[in-house]
């Protein structure tokens, strides 16, 4: 506690130029009474929905005038002297209960005043939604209709701000932004930037920590979604998308003032900035005690892409601040909810394959075991098919991963399994290499006395390299490989190309519908042991084809047959690009 209180004092001149009065850690004001949890209601949306948008750029300007108590109120309208003959103020409680899961009584019971005062997010729990008539369905948990909100208002261009703020506040391109984006959209580019602000670190953190734990959080979000995040310390400010900075009561310019230790622990602007307050015992992933900045950090950035809060148990957007264990991940409702604004990760791959291994179990019976893998230019993922997702942290680069094999834009990958044959190779180029499963890494030198990297024309006779995919038909012992408009066969028993090949790939492996057919330039071949179906993958988009079970249940389906395309991202889900500033953590 002490350290704590040394350091802010120390930091804080340096951190924030707008105070006026330099203050100690002060204690947020609980909510006790009437009169405190009708602030409460009106401050976050629950007695009249908040223009939450609006009490940023707009407020600044008067940043220095407002006094807090007027600011927390001025959305609230009339101010009833008794809220409990309010039905104004009763209808807000019983909201309020409701999606907290208290009971609903309409009365300020210990039970609201208690969770009142928890920890929460500074953002309003419901705010004012532009066009929610036009899309109900759409805007129940999602402030989605926010990007269209300034230029369909006639009023709602942005108010002239005096020359002293313009160079002070941190949030001057937001109407832009707001302006730029497409309807339904929210960050209309693929790549943000972001940066912690010099004024604005932490007091309790390192510098280190804050940018390492801001990274993992942004991360997160990439994980799931389609938009790159990358930490940007030398553009001009007005070039960075996101900027983050701590704060202690009145801070950073911003219009809202923070509240001391307690209750509220930071506030974001859609499509801007984020706030944390520094009065808050913020700690490090690793550390159990006091508020996860991690956590936080990922919820805020939640707002930032447009997300409102979601009250659903297991969501990072909820309102309050919920300790757990510190290996926390992204909710299904969270990833559904940010995907249903920026659209699913999607294809192409370069390689996609099952790596299946023999391994000896505790009685010494001899088991097969297989992970999923997904290469696309230097980086992988490992997909468990049980969970229908990707291994928490991928995507991992392949040099790190795949010692001695190309460390980006893999051929294929073929994995020969017979009775006498265990052996597995990676292709690229005119190039093949064949994997060391129990050094993990490729042979410079087989047992046979074989160097590699070699030619495909010499250790698979007949095949002319490069090649687009491949994959290993345990049915018929061959290797097929993809190549333009054709498909080579290759007997792995008697070494050679299986005469009457190569054959178009459209005859070997024939459309289900007409025309719906990959045709030529596959991306890979992929025999997935989980679905027990061969697909063929090319762009966005994959084919499956007719397998023995298929044809059981269907017997006029021709074997290998390729059912119509679906896409990549409805089978396998969410295996997304992370920015390279982000990859190596
Ligand atoms: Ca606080
Ligand atoms: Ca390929
Ligand atoms: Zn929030
Ligand atoms: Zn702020």
């Amino acid at each position: 506690m002490m350290f704590r209180f040394v350091n802010s004092e120390k930091l804080f001149h340096m951190r924030d130029h707008s105070d006026i009065e330099p203050s100690n850690i002060q204690q947020a004001q609980l909510v006790t009474d009437f009169v405190s949890a009708q602030l409460f209601l009106s401050k976050y949306g629950w007695a009249e929905n908040v223009m939450w948008e609006d009490t940023n750029t707009k407020d600044n300007e008067h940043l220095q005038d407002i006094h807090p108590m007027e600011e927390a109120t001025a959305n609230s309208g009339k101010r009833s002297p008794e809220p409990t003959k309010n039905p104004h103020f009763i209808e807000a409680l019983k909201k309020f209960q409701k999606l907290n899961n208290l009971k609903v009584t309409g009365r300020l019971d210990d039970a609201t005043i208690t969770a009142m005062n928890r920890p929460r997010c500074g953002v309003p729990d419901n705010q004012v939604l532009k066009n929610i008539q036009e899309r109900p369905s759409k805007t129940e948990n999602m402030s989605k209709t926010n990007s269209t909100k300034i230029t369909n208002q006639v009023d709602g261009a942005p108010k002239k701000r005096s020359k002293r703020f313009l160079d002070q506040i941190m949030f001057l391109d937001k109407y832009k932004k707001e302006q730029e984006a497409p309807r339904g959209k929210v960050f209309s580019k693929k790549l943000l930037k972001w940066r912690m602000i010099g004024e604005g670190y932490s007091s309790q953190l390192s510098v280190t920590e804050q940018r390492y734990v801001f990274r993992i959080a942004f991360r997160m979000w990439s994980e799931v979604m389609p938009l790159d995040f990358e930490e940007d310390n030398t553009s001009p400010l007005s070039q960075v998308d996101i900027k983050l900075g701590f704060g202690r009561g009145r801070h950073l310019g911003c219009s809202r003032e923070f509240d001391g230790s307690g209750q509220e622990f930071a506030h974001a602007w859609f499509l801007g900035d984020i706030h944390f307050d520094d009065d808050e015992h913020f700690t490090a992933p690793s550390n159990d005690n006091g508020i996860s900045l991690l956590k936080v950090a990922v919820h805020e950035i939640g707002h930032v892409l447009g997300l409102s809060h979601i009250h659903r148990t297991g969501s990072i957007m909820q309102p309050n601040y919920i300790p757990q264990e510190s290996g926390f991940e992204l909710d299904w409702s969270d990833r559904k909810a940010i995907q249903n604004l920026y659209g699913s990760c999607e294809g192409p791959f370069d390689t996609v394959f099952d790596f299946v291994r023999k391994e000896r179990n505790q009685y010494g019976e001899t088991t097969v075991r297989y992970n999923t893998y997904f290469f696309r230019n230097g980086w992988y993922w490992m997909y468990e098919n049980r969970n229908n997702r990707t291994r928490y942290g991928d995507p991992i680069t392949i040099s790190s991963g795949w010692h001695g094999i190309p460390a980006e834009k893999i051929d294929a990958f073929v994995h020969v399994w017979t009775w006498t044959k265990d052996i597995y190779y990676f292709f690229k180029g005119t190039l093949y290499w064949r994997y060391d499963t129990e050094n993990d890494k490729a042979f410079s030198e087989d047992s046979q006395g074989k160097t590699y990297p070699r030619l495909i024309s010499q250790g698979f006779p007949g095949i002319p390299g490069p090649i687009d995919a491949a994959y290993f038909d345990r049915r018929t012992q061959r290797i097929y490989f993809f190549k333009d408009s054709q498909v080579f066969a290759f007997d792995v028993n008697r070494n050679h190309a299986v005469p009457n090949f190569p054959k178009k790939i459209v005859d070997v492996f024939p459309a289900v519908a007409r025309n719906n057919h990959p045709g030529t330039n596959l991306d890979a071949a992929y025999y997935s042991y989980s679905h027990k179906a061969l697909f063929l993958f090319k762009g966005k988009h994959f084919w499956r084809a007719v397998s023995d079970q298929d044809r059981q249940t269907n017997p006029a389906l021709p074997l290998n047959a390729l059912f119509p395309q679906q896409a990549i991202s409805e089978q396998w889900f969410d295996i997304c690009n992370v920015h390279s500033s982000l990859l190596k953590l």
